[in-house]
C-alpha cells in the first residue's frame, strides 16, 4: 500500500488504539492534521502546547492508555517540554510527537531547526528523531510501547517534515505489547515483621493488581504521589506511621525526597524494593497494625469540624464535596496551599493531582481530559488563583469541545505557598512581592464562553456551585478564600 509519512503516523496511532490526539497546529505538522481525518483520529486543538501534554498525561493516568500530544517543531516543541516533567514524575505513559525541520535542510539553519530530542531527553524515558521514512512506523510503534513498558513515562519522537510528506510502500505495524516487570515473591522479612508497610509509587497506585494486595497480604498499602512527601495532606499522620514501621516494601517507588531519602523510617527499619505487585501469602501477625495505619491516614484535626459558614478552605471544600458524591466522579487537585486543603478535605472515586513533580498549572488541562475520558461523570478541579492564570485560555478549549467540568479557584490574591515560605524564613516585613489581585476570574471565564461565578460570601457558595454543576458547559467558580497555610497534622 502506498502511503504518505503522515498517513503512516496517523494509521499507526489508530492501530495502537489511539482515538484522539491533543494538538496544537504548526507548519511542520499540518500533514498530520490532514492525515488524522482519514485515520479517524480526533484532534483536540488546545491553546498552549504544555496544555496538550498535560491533557495527554491526565488521559493516560485515567484510562491506562497512552496519551498522545502533537505539536509543531522548534518553539511549539519547547513549550511542550515543560509539561513532560509532570508526566515523567507521575510515571504517566505519554508520547509527544513534535514536527521537526526537514532532514534535507538540517545544519543549514532550517526554519525552527532545533535539537529537539536533546531538549526533551532529561524529561523523558527516551527521545529521538526519526531518521528515515523506512523507520517511521516502527519507531512510532516502539515509542508507544516504551511509554507503557517497565516504569511508565513520557517518550518523545521528532518527526521531520520531509519524512511526513514522503510517499512510500508501507505496512502499518500491529500494536506492540509493553514489557512488564516480572512478579517476585513478597520478601519474607515483611511477612515476619510486626509493623510492615507496602508503599506504592505513582504508576503502581494506578495498577489494578494493587487493589487486592492489602487484603491478600494483610499488610497496609500506602500510595505516595504527593510532592509534599510525608506531609501529603491526604494521608493524615503518615509521618508517624512511617516512623513506626519495622519493614517496608517500596513497590515501584524510589527512596527519594518524598521519604526523606530513607530518614522517614526508624533507623532499624528494613527496606526492600520491587517493581511488580508481588505474589502473596497472607501474613499471620497482628491485625491491629492495619487498623492503626488506616486510622492514622484518615486523621484530620477534630477542630476542623468547628470551621463553619466562612470562606476558610475547609468550609469551602465541605460544599464542594457535595458535587463529588457520584460513583464515577473525578477530583482534580493542583498544587499550592489551596491545593493541599483540597487534597486534605476532598475525596472521590478517581483523583488526579499534579504529582511528585510539584509543578502548578495543569489542573484545567487535567479536568478537560477527565471530561473527555468520562463524559457523563462529574469532574471538579480545584486550584489556586496564581495557578489558574497559567492556562486560563484552556477554558476556551473546554468551551469549544463542550467539556462541562467545574473549576473552583481558591482565590487568596496571593502566591500563598511561596508567601508562607517567605514568612517563615524571612519574617512578615520581608515576605513581599507575592501578592496578586482579587481578580474576578469568574467573569474572565464567562468572557471566554464558560459559566462564571465570583463568590465573596459563604452564603452564596452553595447556590453558585449548584448553578455551576448544572450549567451544561464548563464552569469556573472563583471564591475569595481566607489566606491559610497548608494543613499540617
Ligand atoms: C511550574 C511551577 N512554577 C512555580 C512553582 C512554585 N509554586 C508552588 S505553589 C506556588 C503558589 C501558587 O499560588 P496559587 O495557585 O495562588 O495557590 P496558593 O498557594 O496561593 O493557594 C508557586 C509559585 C511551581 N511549583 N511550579
Ligand atoms: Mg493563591
Amino acid at each position: 500500500m502506498k502511503l504518505r509519512g503522515a498517513d503512516i503516523v496517523a494509521r499507526t496511532l489508530s492501530a495502537c488504539g489511539v482515538r484522539q490526539v491533543f494538538a496544537l497546529s504548526g507548519n511542520h505538522v499540518m500533514p498530520l492534521f490532514d492525515a488524522a481525518l482519514d485515520a479517524k483520529l480526533r484532534l483536540i486543538h488546545v491553546r498552549h502546547e504544555a496544555a496538550a501534554v498535560h491533557m495527554a498525561d491526565a488521559w493516560a493516568r485515567l484510562t491506562g492508555e497512552v496519551g498522545v500530544a502533537l505539536v509543531t517543531g522548534g518553539p511549539g516543541h519547547a513549550n511542550a517540554v515543560s509539561a513532560l516533567y509532570t508526566a515523567l514524575e507521575a510515571e504517566s505513559p505519554v508520547v509527544l510527537l513534535s514536527g521537526h525541520a526537514a532532514l534535507g535542510e538540517l545544519g543549514k539553519g532550517a526554519f525552527q531547526e532545533m535539537r529537539q530530542a536533546d531538549m526533551a531527553a532529561p524529561v523523558t524515558k527516551a527521545a529521538w528523531m526519526v531518521q528515515s521514512i523506512e523507520r517511521l512506523a516502527e519507531d512510532l510503534a516502539g515509542a508507544m510501547r516504551e511509554a507503557r513498558s517497565g516504569r511508565p513515562g513520557p517518550v518523545h519522537l521528532s518527526l521531520p517534515q520531509d519524512v511526513l510528506d514522503t510517499v512510500v510502500e508501507a505496512q502499518i505495524p500491529a500494536a506492540l505489547e509493553p514489557a512488564l516487570p516480572t512478579l517476585g515473591p513478597l520478601p519474607s522479612e515483611l511477612l515476619q515483621a510486626e509493623r510492615p508497610l507496602i508503599i506504592a509509587g505513582p504508576a503502581m497506585m494506578r495498577n489494578r493488581e494493587l487493589g487486592g494486595l492489602a487484603e491478600a497480604s494483610g499488610i497496609p498499602v500506602i500510595g505516595m504521589e504527593s510532592p509534599r512527601g510525608v506531609n501529603d495532606p491526604s494521608l493524615g499522620k503518615l509521618a508517624e506511621v512511617l516512623a513506626r514501621a519495622d519493614a517496608v516494601l517500596l513497590l515501584g517507588k524510589r527512596l527519594d525526597f518524598t521519604l526523606r531519602f530513607g530518614k522517614a523510617f526508624a533507623p532499624g527499619c528494613r527496606v526492600a524494593h520491587a517493581e511488580a505487585v508481588p505474589l502473596v501469602r497472607k501474613r499471620t501477625g497482628s491485625v491491629s497494625w492495619r487498623a492503626e495505619v488506616e486510622a492514622a491516614l484518615a486523621y484530620r484535626p477534630p477542630e476542623w469540624k468547628a470551621i463553619q459558614s466562612s470562606l476558610h478552605p475547609v468550609a469551602v471544600c465541605r460544599e464542594v464535596q457535595k458535587l463529588l458524591e457520584e460513583p464515577d466522579a473525578v477530583l482534580v487537585c493542583d498544587g499550592g496551599e489551596f491545593g493541599q486543603w483540597a487534597q486534605a478535605c476532598l475525596s472521590a472515586p478517581r483523583r488526579v493531582i499534579n504529582g511528585p513533580a510539584g509543578s502548578i498549572g495543569s489542573a484545567l488541562a487535567f479536568a478537560a481530559a477527565a471530561k473527555l475520558a468520562f463524559p457523563n461523570a462529574p469532574v471538579v478541579a480545584l486550584m489556586g488563583d496564581g495557578t489558574f492564570g497559567f492556562h486560563l485560555s484552556e477554558v476556551d478549549t473546554a468551551v469549544r469541545y463542550g467539556l462541562d467540568y467545574v473549576a473552583l479557584i481558591g482565590n487568596d490574591a496571593c502566591w500563598n505557598a511561596e508567601y508562607q515560605i517567605a514568612l517563615k524564613a524571612y519574617g512578615k516585613e520581608r515576605a513581599v512581592g507575592l501578592d496578586l489581585l482579587p481578580t474576578r476570574y469568574g467573569a474572565a471565564a464567562a468572557a471566554l464562553g464558560a459559566h462564571g461565578e465570583d463568590v465573596s460570601a459563604f452564603d452564596d457558595l452553595s447556590t453558585a456551585l449548584a448553578r455551576a454543576a448544572n450549567a451544561g458547559r464548563p464552569a469556573c467558580v472563583n471564591v475569595l478564600i481566607e489566606r491559610q497555610p497548608a494543613p499540617r497534622y
